[in-house]
């Protein structure tokens, strides 16, 4: 495969030397008891026996379709069971998922095909109002496999042949693509090799004691990193536990099922933990077989973090992982103090970490600067983006996270801010660049810069700040909103809030100061 960034053998030599990586693949990863319950997804219950012979002959028939290791193939499936059918699929196949999100719409997905020349789109019918096979018609891909009503595509459930012998990936290859939250006009695929994502996920199933008796409740996208492989629903697989998944993580559906499937661990984003924290208070179902909560994604509020173990009856777990790879869990036997005032420390003991001035040199211990890491699961570089590969690593190799933290004695890191032009909107990421772009196409728009302002549920909540062309007519909100939809923009990705300014405020150099702008919040 071109466009990749493959690390030194000297790393090579020494992550595999440390037991790191190993030959293990993706499609290996069901290693439960055969007779086991692997999988709960609405009215399907499948077993690991069952679970792997889906798998199995699925990736036979994609097989006969003409799919081949190498291929790329978006995937954009809701928390059902055809996503892991899919997913154990193709990385069976060595085909690799470039994972959507199912909020994405056309000019993500658009764009996803393109770049990664997606010989395939694997999709669901509709998502309320919205049909993805409309979507589909529009795509330069030679096969659309539809799961539910397929109308003129192929349907995920009739792809099933025999399985026979095929040619296995090797531990080298990219098993999955990832999308990164984004910094620039578009979002960048993160390549995951299969030798790095079996290590990522059997060294986090180990971290936080995953084994046969867990039960992890999915609420996150199944195609985000920290649900899926966090350890996620492949270190549950990995370790003999059963998935249980839920279409969202509002109380109404996860509560009941974590009472039904006697849920022990959850992922959550912040956001999510704070409903839960409200809901328990009235909500009739039995949570107590909740044991381990997972909250990442966006920074939680210490003084929230003292009051989830004891309003949720179970342990807390703070998480700050990113996609490209470098994961910080706090310990489960981490002092409570640690567990509630910092983002964890690294899951490896092979990960690298240096925390930088502006210049680029080592803070001192305790100090705030950029975090740069590198390590046997953090990528070398994104597919196939060579000049943004020249800015977001260092000629050593680290990747600059664009992330503000301050490390603790212990190893422990506080992220304290952001560098990079991102929002975090309760661990949706949006590209403030790629947004801005999408609002300089309207035509009465002179120029845009969109921020984060604080909100206290969310995190941060996005504004954009508009300068309007003169004679032209300030848009409402509202009408924005239809512009982007318009557009095929996810709907995560639209502004909460607009402001007009006759003028940007500009730094010393003549660039937008977003400083100032989100300042007017404070
Ligand atoms: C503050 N910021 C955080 C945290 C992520 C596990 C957990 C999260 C992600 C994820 C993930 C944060 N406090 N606890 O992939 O496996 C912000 C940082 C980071 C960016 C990465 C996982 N946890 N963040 O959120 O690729 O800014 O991954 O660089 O979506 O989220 O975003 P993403």
């Amino acid at each position: 495969m071109d466009g990749l960034t493959p690390w030194p053998a000297d790393l090579e030599a020494r992550y595999k030397a440390e037991g790191h990586w190993t030959d293990r693949l993706l499609g290996d990863v069901l290693r439960g008891d055969p007779a086991a319950p692997a999988l709960v997804a609405g009215h399907d219950r499948l077993t690991y026996a069952e679970l792997d012979a889906r798998a199995a002959r699925t990736a036979a028939g994609l097989l006969a379709l003409g799919l081949r290791r190498g291929d790329r193939v978006v995937v954009q499936l809701p928390n059902t069971a055809g996503f892991i059918v899919a997913f154990l699929a193709l990385v069976r196949i060595g085909a690799a998922p470039v994972l959507a999100l199912p909020a994405h719409r056309e000019s993500e997905i658009r764009y996803l095909c393109e770049l990664s020349e997606a010989r395939a789109y694997i999709c669901a019918d509709r998502d309320g109002d919205f049909d993805y096979r409309e979507l589909a018609r529009t795509l330069p891909v030679e096969h659309v496999i539809v799961e539910g009503e397929a109308e003129e595509f192929t349907s995920l459930a009739s792809i099933d042949a025999e399985p026979a012998a095929a040619p296995a990936p090797a531990p080298s290859d990219v098993g999955v693509f990832l999308l990164s939250g984004g910094t620039t006009g578009l979002p960048k695929l993160i390549p995951r090799t299969h030798r790095d994502y079996v290590y990522n996920l059997e060294a986090s199933a180990e971290l936080c004691g995953f084994d046969r008796d867990t039960v992890y409740l999915v609420v996150l996208p199944a195609a985000h990193n920290f649900a899926l492989a966090c350890p996620g629903i492949l270190g549950v697989f990995a370790t003999g536990g059963t998935v249980v998944l839920s279409p969202s993580g509002s109380p109404d559906e996860a509560f009941p099922l974590i009472e039904r499937e006697r849920a022990t661990a959850c992922a959550v984003v912040p956001p999510i933990a704070l409903l839960w924290q409200d809901a328990v208070t009235w909500s009739d179902e039995d949570i107590s077989s909740l044991k381990l909560l997972q909250v990442g994604g966006a920074k939680l509020a210490a003084e929230r973090a003292a009051e989830i173990p004891d309003a949720l009856d179970c342990q807390l777990q703070q998480v700050f992982g990113m996609a490209e790879g470098l994961l910080n869990y706090t310990r489960l036997d981490d002092p409570r103090d640690l567990i509630e005032r910092t983002q964890g420390r690294p899951l490896s003991p092979a990960d690298e970490i240096r925390v930088v001035d502006e210049d680029g040199k080592q803070v001192a211990r305790g100090e705030v600067g950029e975090l740069l890491t590198r390590g046997p699961y953090t990528l070398r570089g994104y597919y196939r983006a060579p000049e943004h590969n020249a800015r977001s690593f260092t000629p050593d190799g680290f990747y600059r996270t664009g992330d503000l933290v301050r490390e603790l004695p212990s190893g422990h890191l506080i992220v304290e801010g952001r560098e990079k032009d991102q929002i975090n909107r309760g661990g949706d990421k949006i590209s403030a660049e790629e947004l801005e772009n999408h609002l300089l196409a309207h035509p009465a728009i002179h120029d845009a810069a969109v921020v984060g302002i604080p909100d206290a549920v969310m995190g941060e909540r996005t504004c954009a700040f508009l300068v309007i062309r003169e004679g032209g007519k300030a848009p409402g909100l509202r009408e924005i909103k239809d512009f982007l939809r318009t557009r095929g923009v996810a709907a995560y990705k639209h502004p909460d809030r607009l402001e007009t300014a006759a003028a940007f405020p500009r730094t010393p150099v003549g660039k937008i100061s977003k400083k100032e702008l989100a300042a007017r919040f404070r």
